[in-house]
């Protein structure tokens, strides 16, 4: 078990990649200790604090620290300075590198789940996982509910939908965003129904009254583009609905990664003009 005495829950280290130079600051904990896996890994591989080896120091640390508080042993995963107690020299030594990561770090992908009741579409849980892959969704669902949909959000890739069937099983699996550009994910949101990608759309980029820019985004509603910062206005022409219309909808694009959900009504794009009398 590669956990350092925290549990079998807490995820391994993975293998040093190169094992070219640096320092193993936890030389004499874990699986790894004292292995020539562990004897010299890349700069950034590990963190002292990292009792998880999860790759960021979090609360999750803090609490294998808490766990053996002014308690003297030998070999203590939350005694940092190796003086044989926990106290407030190792706290100090954690704290120092609150929410560090390592170079291999990857954030846990979240998922936003989202339920149909009586009155629209709801926000019901929020979980996480840490990996892809296949997850069924168990979260206990209100009488008179059922489940709608689920957002998978992960730091440095493209937000993803997935529609619930009956078995309530959805396999993530997410897209890295592109480095170096403005990437984004286009939903059309409804109040009462589902949301939607707008799906492979021309989408015209507006600054003031200038197209400044011009994409396609691609079945899943996702983008890539170079543009600089700023307020702009997306132009496009929506047919999900099944009504269809123009949309002309005002967005700020800043950093790297962004969804945009933009609402869908279809009573806005029905005709609000009547002729009398009616043929
Ligand atoms: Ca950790
Ligand atoms: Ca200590």
């Amino acid at each position: 078990n590669p956990g350092c005495g925290l549990g079998d829950e807490l995820l391994s280290v993975p293998d040093d990649p190169n094992n070219e130079w640096g320092e193993n600051l936890r030389i004499n904990m874990g699986a790894y200790g004292g292995t020539a896996e562990a004897s010299m890994p890349p700069y950034g591989w590990a963190l002292l604090g990292d009792l998880s080896n999860d790759g960021i120091i979090d609360y999750v640390d803090l609490g294998g620290q808490v766990k053996d508080w002014l308690t003297t042993a030998s070999q203590q995963p939350g005694d940092l300075n190796r003086d044989g107690i926990v106290n407030m020299a190792d706290f100090a030594l954690l704290a120092q590198d609150w929410l560090a990561k390592t170079s291999w770090y990857k954030p846990p992908i979240v998922l936003e789940i989202y339920a149909l009741g009586c009155w629209g579409v709801y926000l019901l849980d929020t979980i996480t996982m840490p990996e892809e892959g296949e997850i069924t969704i168990t979260s206990e669902l209100p009488p008179q509910s059922s489940y709608a949909f689920v957002y998978a959000f992960r730091e440095g890739y493209y937000t993803e939908i997935y529609n619930l069937d009956e078995s309530n099983t959805i396999n993530v699996d997410l897209d890295p965003i592109v480095p170096t550009k403005f990437n984004g994910t286009i939903f059309l949101t409804d109040p009462f129904f589902t949301a939607l990608y707008l799906a492979d759309t021309d989408v015209n980029v507006i600054d003031g009254d200038t197209v400044v820019g011009q994409f396609r985004t691609d079945e899943q509603g996702r983008f890539a583009i170079e543009m600089e910062p700023g307020n702009y206005y997306f132009e496009f022409y929506e047919c999900a609905s099944g009504f269809g219309g123009y949309h002309r909808e005002e967005v700020e694009i800043q950093g790297q990664y962004k969804d945009f959900f933009f609402h869908y009504d279809s009573m806005v794009d029905k005709p609000n003009i009547y002729l009398y009398p009616e043929e």
